[in-house]
Formats: structure tokens, sequence, C-alpha cells
């Protein structure tokens, strides 16, 4: 164990005045330091162990028999509004069709619900305009169009919409019939024998309805089943792509036999290759392409989410086979969407190409802000620079190689025993004047800062947390209390506008000792929990507006990103333009911040996924994309880290990071002719930052993302549509 880990260790070990502490800190280290080779799968869902994705699961095809009355539907400009009800027990809905600018969202909610239903908030760009639509009724299905080209069939009995692009059918919902939404119900009466449920949403009832137990947590399901699914599927195409966050080929696979593909934002390190097991972001939101059109499909909901994609009877291989030797068999692409609570919510993109699609997702969503360019060079980071003498040798080395590089990096070991906001004062005791030591040479320092608060008295965050009000709370009204890097820790409700406004406050300079340079990594921030259910914070604790942690999970680290955010504007008075990195993402956080893929893993493989793990993530607006320069777990060698340099040259993030427990990995540790090539190659990427600079830029405006799979380019060659080995930089480069 090193130096630094031994620190870390004796800090934890204040936590561990009572037994079960003491396991719980040992469990936890041997966890953190005695890194295993494969990620330890008993530890998450999988779908038969998650009561809500084994029921909607089971749904079989014809299942639902929602009927849309079409006699009465309220027609505005830009809104069509429809009574629906489903004949196995009466329980009735709305249906609301919107029109944006090549956009149709098809919204789908009980008329009274028994308690509201949450609808996502701040991933959307706010003020969205809608636009207006013409409307031809019928009586067996009414006809909506926006502009010239795009099309939506509503039909009533039983409800479906096919969505169609310049006279083309390009998605179907519930064209199946598995649309399930199980209607909030009282609770039955715990004497009473389990009966029968009153319609067929709920045709079976199960103990996991209203609660749920997993790997020793209980989740208590105070507001019983309230899932929902739907399909949606793509009647001209098997190419599918999206879904992030997955260690995953780009275009979607089969998942017949696997599990779905799970969205549920996760700190899961030492990731697997090669499977659907959720990880730190979840974007619901698959692009469907072929030469005839290509559609987008956006799932908004923030609850734990799987996806079944079925593209084939014979999975990927078939497909790509049909697909290259143009075969029309099995062209139909499917998908099924379940989440465990929210309402339906989807808008289908209309296209027709590529770029259209990628424009209108970034209309409803946004795009990123130009980055800084140096936020767009090399940066420089480890767990951890261990003082300021380590850290300005490593600037000092930098310049003495003559390699460019515009940011170094701390991470959790800067700050006084993990209280975020404060500096240790013996390793950085005068970190201002580090900081102008570096931005002297016109570079930048990023500093870690998590969401979980040390509960510590006389730490004056958890003293203001606690006197303000500030922390989500457990459904009792009492502060929850989780397990995280400084030991007992609370979590701020960032969904309160008065947290992030309390916690972008904290970024002005005469509170956070630190410059006008200093930028900010967010981590951690799913939010990770090490002794809560599948390592996360349990899902029936509250935040601000009486939402269960359920409805808005996947959210959590866009607030997170979002307060950070105002924080850096605000200190500048509005001059400077942010930069942060996040770890968890949802749709919209491209607003704020660049991503990177987590705690990878220093071998081939993690190499390899780097690529389409970004590919994907800058379909699905998170341009600013990278993975850790050498693999963060593990050593790699010389070869290993020269060719990882050769790939992060060319993608929009680079960063060189490790584990706390590698070898040193600057680039100059490797040989003198290793040292070279990654100097020629970093130059390279210096030599074309104009390049990146202006795509950044292309990007803020269209949505466009700097790195691109092929077919982006080239819609109509089918020979693209397979590969995640190749992109491009731009239009040609
Ligand atoms: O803050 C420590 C690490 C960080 O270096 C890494 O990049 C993050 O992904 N952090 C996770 C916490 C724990 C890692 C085992």
């Amino acid at each position: 164990m090193s130096e630094s880990t031994r620190k870390t260790g004796t800090s934890l070990l204040r936590w561990a005045c009572v037994p079960h502490a003491l396991v719980l800190y040992l469990s936890i280290l041997s966890v953190l330091f005695n890194s295993c080779d494969t990620v330890d799968r008993s530890k998450f869902r999988t779908c038969d162990q998650s009561g809500f994705c084994k029921r909607q699961r089971a749904v079989k095809e014809g299942y639902s028999k929602y009927k849309v009355d079409l006699s009465n539907g309220q027609v505005s400009s830009d809104k069509v509004t429809f009574s629906v009800v489903n004949p196995d027990g009466g329980h009735k809905y709305i249906l609301q069709i919107i029109a944006y600018d090549g956009v149709f969202r098809v919204k789908f909610n009980e008329e009274s619900p028994l308690h509201p239903r949450y609808e996502v908030e701040h991933a959307l760009l706010p003020d969205l305009k809608t636009t207006s639509m013409q409307v031809s009724k019928g009586s067996d299905s009414w006809t909506l169009t926006i502009g010239e080209n795009a099309v939506a069939q509503v039909f009533g009995d039983p409800l479906r919409v096919d969505l169609f692009s310049q006279g083309k059918k390009v998605a179907v919902f519930n064209g199946r019939s598995t649309l399930k939404f199980e209607h909030l119900r009282q609770k039955p009466d715990v004497n009473e024998e389990p009966k029968e449920a009153d319609d067929s949403e709920n045709d079976v009832v199960e103990s996991s309805m209203w609660e749920e137990s997993f790997g020793g947590n209980t989740d208590s399901k105070p507001r019983g089943p309230e899932s929902i699914a739907a399909d949606i599927d793509f009647p001209l195409t098997q190419s599918l792509y999206g879904l992030p966050e997955h260690a995953d080929t780009f275009m979607l696979k089969d998942t017949t036999n696997s599990d779905p593909v799970r969205l549920y934002n996760l700190d899961v390190f030492e990731y697997e290759l090669d499977n659907v097991m959720a990880l730190y972001g979840a974007i619901p939101y698959v692009i469907a392409h072929s030469p005839e059109a290509t559609v987008g499909v956006l799932w908004l909901n923030a609850a734990e989410t799987w996806v079944d994609v079925g593209v084939s009877k014979g999975g990927l291989v078939d497909s790509i086979v049909n697909l290259v030797g143009g075969s029309e068999e099995n062209k139909e692409g499917r998908t099924r969407w379940m989440s465990e609570s929210g309402i339906i919510d989807t808008f289908f993109f209309m296209g027709p190409k590529p770029a259209d699609v990628i424009r209108q997702y970034g209309k409803l969503t946004g795009t990123t802000p130009l980055p800084q360019m140096w936020a767009i060079g090399s940066h420089q980071c480890r767990w951890n620079y261990n003082d300021e003498d380590d850290l300005l040798s490593v600037d000092a080395n930098f310049d003495k190689y003559d390699i460019p590089y515009d940011s170094i990096w701390l991470d959790i070991e800067y700050t006084d025993g993990k209280k975020y906001f404060t500096w240790d004062h013996h390793k950085f005791p005068h970190p201002v004047e580090m900081i102008n030591n570096i931005s002297s040479k016109g570079r930048k320092l990023v500093t870690i800062l998590d969401p979980h608060i040390k509960r510590e008295s006389g730490y004056f965050l958890h003293e203001d947390a606690t006197n303000q009000d500030l922390y989500v709370k457990d459904k009792n009204g009492k502060i929850y209390e989780g397990w995280c890097w400084p030991g007992s820790s609370s979590y701020l409700d960032f969904f309160d506008p008065k947290v992030r406004q309390y916690w972008a406050s904290l970024f002005a300079l005469d509170k956070f000792p630190s410059t006008l340079d200093t930028y900010i990594w967010n981590d951690m921030n799913e939010p990770s929990v090490f002794n809560g259910p599948e390592v996360t914070m349990p899902k029936d604790m509250m935040h601000y507006g009486n939402w269960e942690h359920r409805d808005v999970h996947n959210l959590y680290g866009l607030m997170h990103i979002m307060s950070t955010f105002e924080g850096l504007l605000q200190r500048s008075e509005n001059r400077l333009r942010p930069f942060i990195l996040t770890r968890s993402h949802y749709v919209g956080a491209q607003r704020y911040a660049a991503v990177w893929t987590g705690d990878n893993k220093a071998d081939w493989g993690h190499l390899k996924i780097s690529i389409p793990m970004c590919l994907s993530l800058s379909i699905s607006g998170m341009s600013h994309c990278g993975a850790d320069i050498g693999g963060f777990f593990h050593n790699p060698d010389a070869e290993l880290m020269l060719r990882w340099y050769q790939t992060a040259a060319f993608q929009p993030f680079m960063r060189n990071h490790a584990h706390i427990e590698t070898k040193r990995r600057e680039p100059w540790l490797f040989g003198d002719q290793i040292t070279s090539m990654i100097r020629s190659v970093v130059r390279k990427r210096y030599a074309l930052l104009p390049y990146w600079y202006t795509l950044f830029y292309e990007n803020e405006k269209t949505g466009m993302p700097p790195m691109r799979p092929l077919w982006l380019q080239y819609p109509d060659d089918v020979n693209t549509f397979p590969i995640q080995d190749q992109y491009l930089i731009g239009k040609c480069f």
C-alpha cells in the first residue's frame, strides 16, 4: 500500500468507532484497493431481480387494449388531446400529441392519478417553442402533420401512433400493443388475501409491488406499483444506435437472450466490456438509421429504465449480414421501454437525414457551449498529486520534456479530510500561489468536488446544510446518511433551487481559496453511496417537491453540474466560460459539462471500447467525451500507454488519469523513444486545435458532434453502419 493510500485509510478509520462501521470500512477498503478483475455482478440487479422489470418483460404482444376516444379530441394549434380508457377495469388516461419544429411529442398519463406522477424537469431547454400542425379527423384515425413531411397517424382502437417521414413509415408507437401503464392505487389491506387486480394493468399481485429487497436493502415502495412501458418499432431499419452509457457495441445488439439494456446511473468500477449493465450515465435516446430515413426517439423518464432491443432473430451478426447484402429480411428494428415510475413522454425527431435528427435533438435538449480552447487541449490528472511540490514538478517536467498540456488536476486528497471546498493545508499550504504559478504559464488547475458531504460538526458546509435544510431526507423526514469517501456523509438535494443557489455561492473566491483559473471535476454524482443498494441512494429517499429518489434518480448528476455551472458563472460575473467534467449524466448534461467514461482498465479491450462509447455519447448530445488515458485501474505497459495517447489525441476530451494504487505514468516515464512518440502525437493534437475549436463551434450551433460515426457523414452507405473502430473528426478528417 502506498503512502497516500495509508493516509486515506487512516482518515477513514476515524469513523470506524463501532463494530459494524469497522466491518463496513474493511469491506469498502477491500473493494477499493484490492481491485478485482471483473465487476462484482452480485451487487447489481438483473431484470429478473427487479420487480417492475420482470413484470413488464412478461407482457406479451397484443396484451393491452387501450382505446382512444377519437370522437372527442381537443385541438389547439400545437397540441391534440384525447381521452383514453382501458376497457379492462375502466381506468382513464390522457394522450397528448404536441408539435415542435420537426418533432412529435407523445405524452400519456393517468387522467386523475392518486398522487402526481413525476414529469422530468431541467433536461429539456426552458421555454421551448411549439409549432402548429394540421389536423385531419377520421373515424378510426386522426392525421396530424407538421410542415410538409412529418406525419403522425393516431389510431383509436387499440391505441397506436404511426409516424411517417416523407411518406415513409419510420416509427410506430404501441404497434405491438404492449403498452402497460400501472396506475396508482391504494395499498391493499395487509389482512386481505392477495387477489386478482381490477384490470389488465396489474393482473398479478406480487409481493414485490409494495416492498422489495435486494442485497440486504429494503425498498419500502410506499406508492406501490407504478411502472410504465411501451413498444416503439422502426419499420425501415435494424440499425439502431444510442442508449448510452454502456461498454458495448455502437450498434445496439439484440437483447432477446440477454438482459434488456439498463439505464440507471451507477458507480460500477472495472466494468465489463460488451454488455448492457448500467454505468454512470443514462440517456434514453435511440437513433434508427437507414438510407431511406433516419428518426430519433427520446423516452423522457428519469427513473430506472430498461430497454429491450429486437434487431434480428439471429442477433447482430445476421443483421449486419442482411444489411451489407441488402437483404430485406428482418428489416424492422424493435424496442420496448420500461421505466419504474413517472409518465410516458416520448419525442420523435423526424429527420429525415441524420444531421436533421441531430439538429432537432439539439434544439430541444441544448448543445455544448463552445469550450475554452485550453479545455480541448491535453489534461494531466492522477489520484493524486501528493502536494504542492509534486504538482509543480509535474508541471515543470512538461516544459522540460517539451510536451504541450493545458491543465493539471487534483483528486480528492487535496481536501482536508474529504471536506469539499477546503484544502489540506499540510500538503497544499499555498493554493492560490500554486495556482498562480501554473496559470502564469497559461495553464489551469482542475479540482474535484463530489456531492457527498462529510458529517462532521464544525465543517461549515455540513453545518450550513443541516441548519438551512439542504440535505436529502428519508421518508420520515430524517436527514439521509450514507457512507462515502469522507465516512458518514449526507447528500445535498440539488433538486431544491435554494440548494443549487447555495452550492453556486461556494465558488466565490473568498469562500473557496482558488482563482479564476480553477475549474471543476464533479465525480461520484450518480450518486455513489458505498453502503447503498447497488452502491447508490435508496429509492425511497425524498427530494424537494416531495418526489421519491426513485422518480428522479438519473437526474441527480445533472442537477449537481447545473449548480456547479451556475457557480462558475457567478464567480466570474458571467465573464468566463465554465469547464466541468462530470461522471454521471442525463439528457441535457451536454449544456454544462464534458464527460469521461469512468473507471476503465489498463487493457487493450478498454482502449478499444473507448471509441464506441464516445461515439454513442456523441450522437446523444454528450460531444465532449473521452476515456482515462492508460486505463484508470492497473498499470499500462509502454506500448499500451503510447497507443492510448495516440487514440486519445483524436478524441474530443483528452486526459491522462490513474488510480491511486498505480505506478506513476506521466508521459516521460516510459523511455526516451515512447516519450518522443507521445510528444509527437500530443503536438499533432495541438496542431489540430483550431480545427477542433471550429468543430466545437459547429457543435454548439447545430448539435453536430466533432466525433462522428461514418454513417453520419455518409448516410446512404450501408457498409458504414456497423463500423465502430473508425470515425471521422468533423466532415473529412
Ligand atoms: O476520486 C477518486 C476516484 C477518481 O480518481 C476516479 O476518476 C473516479 O471515477 N473516484 C472515481 C472515486 C473512486 C474510485 C475507486
